[in-house]
């Protein structure tokens, strides 16, 4: 990326400035606005941009692209860049029509995506807004043990409209997280996780066009409530990507031959793994540096662990949707309640609709399997889940999404 940022400037010299001279006068001797005015301003304008490249190459780096969420913005304080996080209660439209009261960060779950460049000295505010206190761990970040967020054992809990300041120096690049160390089943159950994505210092061997980054959660929202609840071990019946379940999921929107980048990172209680259709990706971090050529391998699913990020990347060369999903298939279900018997080939002869008489919201597993409950929109309670494809239903929810490889 420096070397282009080089070439920039090079290339920017010998077109822009000689603009007044023979090489652009047009053959009447006159010379033209555009030769006169607008290209040396134009040249100048990419000149500086080459300049400042040069010693800021992380202004050349493709920025995050966070589907459904947002990156936390920073100012800058003298050698600082200083973020604010507010932890607080948040609502989240987690599938169509549920609402849920969640914990997060900034009116968010995930919190915003925090991004920086290795070698930043970054100072990040915490104001707690919840009714309890609260902290931040750094999940993966080298720092002096007083910044570790772990309340009690390095630093006393943020009370309840207090703010904390935590200040360390970027040491290394990745993909890492944020969550609370206070409570943490019940703060990280509501909602409360984050993304913190440092860009190596020095320009990477193999730049990609677009970084995507994609928070895995799990959910136990309870049949007609909205609240999650954090005490479930694994009994989960909703699995987002940045805290929204297919079909709120947002595409991504490829052109072909792009370099994709997309880095998944894992706060919830089971293992997810992700596959991707039409392409073999390149498994190129496991959580923390960058792994050697050696140690980077071709998938076409990646597993992450919980705790864990995974970066994968690869050209985006096969025309049309492709979806990338969790492979786990309760995983790309919405609102399942697990306890109920396999009808499969039972004939139920109208004993659903009387069984709904004494509870309205019931609604059995269809006895030729579950496909026909995706096109049932007429119950009020009942959470929808697919969408509309050019061959009929795309009957999934959860950790689905589609990634749209296009020649424009
Ligand atoms: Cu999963």
């Amino acid at each position: 990326m420096r070397r282009l940022s080089f070439l920039f400037c090079y290339f920017t010299v010998f077109t822009a400035f000689p603009a007044n001279s023979q090489g652009s006068v047009p053959p009447t001797g006159v010379s033209s606005p555009w030769a006169t005015h607008f290209r040396p301003i134009l040249g100048l304008f990419i000149f500086l941009t080459g300049i400042a490249a040069v010693f800021m190459p992380w202004i050349l780096f493709a920025s995050v692209i966070v589907p459904n969420s947002s990156t936390l913005s920073w100012i800058i304080d003298g050698d600082v860049k200083v973020f604010h996080l507010v932890a607080e209660p948040v609502k989240r439209e987690l599938a169509p029509g549920l609402v849920i009261n969640a914990w997060g960060y900034n009116g968010s779950t995930p919190g915003p995506l925090i991004e920086a460049v290795e070698g930043d000295r970054v100072r990040i505010l915490v104001t707690n807004h919840l009714p309890e206190p609260t902290s931040i761990h750094w999940h993966g970040i080298l720092l002096p043990n007083d910044m570790d967020g772990v309340s009690g054992l390095t630093q006393k809990a943020i009370q309840p409209s207090e703010t904390f300041k935590y200040e360390f120096t970027l040491k290394q690049n990745g993909t890492y997280m944020y969550h609370p160390h206070t409570d943490d089943m019940v703060q990280i159950g509501m909602g409360m996780v984050g993304i913190f994505v440092i860009h190596p210092k020095e320009a990477e061997d193999l730049p990609v066009d677009r970084d995507y980054a994609i928070m895995l959660s799990e959910w136990a929202i309870p049949v007609g409530g909205n609240t999650p609840d954090p005490l479930v071990m694994l009994d989960f019946n909703f699995f987002t990507f940045n805290g929204v379940a297919y079909p709120l999921c947002e595409p991504l929107m490829v052109k072909s031959g792009e370099r994709i980048r997309i880095r998944f990172a894992n706060l919830s209680m089971d293992n997810h793994p992700i596959h991707v259709h039409g392409h073999t990706f390149t498994v190129t971090r496991r959580g923390a540096q960058r792994l050697p050529i050696s140690a980077q391998y071709q998938e076409v699913t990646v597993d992450v662990p919980v705790g864990t990020t995974r970066d994968i990347e690869f050209v985006a060369d096969a025309l049309g949707d492709w979806p990338i999903h969790c492979h786990k298939t309760h995983h790309t279900m919405n609102g399942m309640v697990h306890d109920l018997p396999n009808v499969i080939g039972i004939e139920w002869n109208g004993l659903e609709e009387r069984i709904r008489k004494f509870l309205p919201n019931f609604m059995a597993m269809g006895q030729d399997g579950m496909e026909e409950m995706f096109t049932h929109h007429h119950m009020k309670t009942w959470i929808p889940m697919g969408a509309k494809g050019p061959y009929g239903v795309i009957d999934m929810g959860g950790m689905f999404t589609i990634m749209k490889v296009s020649d424009d």
